[in-house]
């Protein structure tokens, strides 16, 4: 197998934006697979802002960003037996191995087979598969999305139907399954649960939804933009509260006049610390849960009173939604063929390779869901 030449967005040093530019993707090695990326959406987590803030431990430069991406497997390394050249894939920055403490545990999504050379960005053996202006580039997150080939690992990876385009089934690889999967795999909502989801942007739409499907009774949205609130009801949210409006009230007071002491499972789609705190605090003594899933800004640290655990409520956290994704995320793919999982919907902006940095601009507007990039 030869090297391939493409097109990829590099972040060559903090505070730059990505610059578009050749880069050689050298073939995959054993258990490794090269993939042309199709398509991939551009997630608002603050793990690109933290990268490129420079601050990121795990932030080496100059690197290929991505994390959401979806395409068609170029060519296989050797031992590469769950995929093949022209199966449909979605890649994977949670990986799932099947064969670590962490996959046979049954109690968790993480794999730690990969974990500190993802981390460091880097393919497992040590070494990256990119090259531009001669020079070696960093791989992110196990997936490397902002280019047009990219080479992960084969336990980063998962074929899917091809009746599923690429420009819809990459939202797949993060926002949405992130969500839906903390609602309904993580939080596993009961029928009749009330609900509270703190930030309606794709995640916490995508948490609507799967409370939607776990039946719960009553779904309540807080978000600083009421924007959200139409956003928020056609997603199936039967209540709307921006917390800037309550003259004096704290958001846990309202939530819990609202809900008849506290709500059984909250979440917290933001990634700002202070909000965690009133989800958990907006909580039902005795049982209710709080899923935080916002990834909050670099040394940030959370806090409460801890009388507020020791009558019941329960803090716990969730990455990809507690989702397995070889084995969990092709089944939601048939979900969406089937129109039980809505995902076109999320789509309001589209750019291409050559315009994804407006992709980040467009972040900081309060009516961009998701940017998806054709490649
Ligand atoms: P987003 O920016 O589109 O949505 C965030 C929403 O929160 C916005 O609607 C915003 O108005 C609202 N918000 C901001 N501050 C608020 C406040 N103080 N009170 C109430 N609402 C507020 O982001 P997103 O793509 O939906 O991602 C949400 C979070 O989830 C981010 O922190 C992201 O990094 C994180 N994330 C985590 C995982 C994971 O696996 N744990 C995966 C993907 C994203
Ligand atoms: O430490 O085993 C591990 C996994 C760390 C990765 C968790 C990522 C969760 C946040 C992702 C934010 C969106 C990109
Ligand atoms: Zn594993």
């Amino acid at each position: 197998m030869a090297t391939t030449a493409g097109k990829a967005a590099i972040a060559w040093g903090a505070g730059e934006p990505l610059s578009i530019e050749d880069v050689e993707v050298a073939p995959p090695q054993a258990h490794e697979v090269r993939i042309q990326i199709y398509h991939t959406g551009v997630c608002h987590t603050g793990k690109y802002a933290y990268t490129l803030s420079g601050k990121d431990p795990e932030g080496a430069f100059p690197v290929v960003l991505g994390h959401e991406g979806a395409g068609i497997v170029e060519s296989v390394g050797d031992g590469v037996i769950n995929v093949k050249p022209g199966d449909h894939v979605i890649a994977l920055y949670t990986p799932e191995c099947r064969d670590c403490k962490f996959c046979k545990s049954g109690k968790t999504n993480l794999c730690g087979k990969i974990r500190a050379t993802q981390g460091k960005g880097v393919m497992p053996d040590g070494t990256s598969r990119f090259k531009a202006r001669g020079q070696d580039i960093f791989h992110f997150m196990g997936t490397s999305t902002f280019t047009q080939y990219t080479v992960v690992a084969d336990i980063s990876v998962v074929a899917v139907t091809p009746k599923a385009p690429t420009d819809r089934a990459c939202l797949l690889g993060c926002g949405i399954t992130t969500g839906y999967g903390a609602a309904v795999v993580t939080a596993k909502i009961e029928e009749g649960s009330n609900v509270a989801v703190f930030g309606a942007g794709c995640v916490g739409l995508s948490v609507i939804q799967g409370a939607v499907k776990n039946k719960a009774s009553s779904i309540i949205v807080v978000d600083i933009n009421d924007q959200k609130e139409s956003w928020a009801r056609g997603f199936g949210a039967t209540d709307f509260v921006n917390p800037t409006k309550l003259q004096g009230k704290s958001i846990q007071e309202k939530l819990i006049e609202m809900t008849d002491g506290g709500c059984d499972y909250t979440f917290d789609c933001t990634g700002n610390v202070g909000v965690m705190r009133a989800a958990l605090e907006a909580c039902h003594k005795g049982w209710g849960q709080s899923i935080i899933i916002g990834v909050a800004a670099a040394g940030q640290e959370i806090s409460t009173r801890p009388f507020q655990l020791v009558t019941g409520r329960v803090w716990k956290g969730c990455a990809f939604g507690g989702i397995k994704g070889r084995s969990q995320l092709p089944d939601l793919v048939e979900d969406y063929l089937n129109g039980k999982l809505k995902v076109d919907e999320f789509i309001t902006h589209r750019e291409t390779l050559a315009t994804i940095n407006t992709a980040f601009e467009q972040m900081k507007q309060g009516d961009c869901i998701r940017c998806v990039v054709d490649m």
